[in-house]
């Protein structure tokens, strides 16, 4: 039963759009209607600037991050864990508030990972960080991270329900990033900043 409530709390969590709700409160934009339209931390960024940007992605980071929380303390067992953080997940791509639209679970995540794996998603951050900076592509460096957390969970022994939802993650956020795929694979993806090589 616990477990259940955890799952509802982070759902409902992770469905708050903090980057639609603080960008139109704080700045009088509709981030879906400018940049690469999503709601996430790198839109705002783009969009709003670096500010905005570290705003967002800290707000929709810590969804993630107290949602395990939640799952350790009401649920206690990995796979309550587990739940909690695809709830948190799901809840910020398919909004309850945004009619089951929204991000693309990429800060969300990290917050989930930092939970549960702590370690494995520093070294998931690091690589993030350094395809940014080589790429200029942050939708690169989200698809890359995203697909080593199921062999980081692996590699550190981490129990089968953590690796089953690494995989589920990292296919969920893969498949999030189906414009940008096709973005990056036509080149006209566009770099973090202008001019970046
Ligand atoms: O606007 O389509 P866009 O170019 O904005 O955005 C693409 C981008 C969307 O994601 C975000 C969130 C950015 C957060 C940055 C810090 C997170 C770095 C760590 C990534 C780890 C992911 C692992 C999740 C595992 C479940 O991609």
């Amino acid at each position: 039963m616990n477990m259940v409530l955890a799952c509802l709390i982070a759902y409902v969590l992770g469905s708050i759009p903090n980057g639609l709700v603080f960008g139109k409160l704080l700045w009088h934009v509709d981030l879906r209607e400018h940049g690469s339209h999503n709601i996430g931390a790198t839109n705002a960024w783009r969009t709003l600037g670096k500010g905005p940007g570290f705003l967002i992605f800290l707000l929709d980071f810590l969804k993630g991050a107290i949602s395990v929380y939640l799952g350790m303390r009401l649920g206690d067992t990995a796979l309550a864990c587990v739940l909690a953080g695809v709830f948190a997940i799901v809840g910020h791509s398919c909004s309850l508030f945004l009619k089951f639209k929204g991000g693309k679970g990429v800060a969300t995540g990290l917050g989930v990972i930092v939970m549960m794996m702590p370690v494995p998603a520093l070294i998931v951050f690091l690589v993030w960080l350094g395809v940014v900076k080589l790429s200029g592509y942050v939708s690169l460096g989200s698809i890359i991270a995203a697909a080593l957390v199921p062999v980081l969970a692996w590699k550190f022994g981490y129990p089968a329900e953590y690796i089953g939802f690494g995989i589920l993650a990292a296919a969920f956020i893969i498949i999030r990033h189906h414009a940008n795929i096709g973005r990056l694979l036509s080149g006209t993806e566009s770099k973090i900043k202008a001019g970046h090589r």
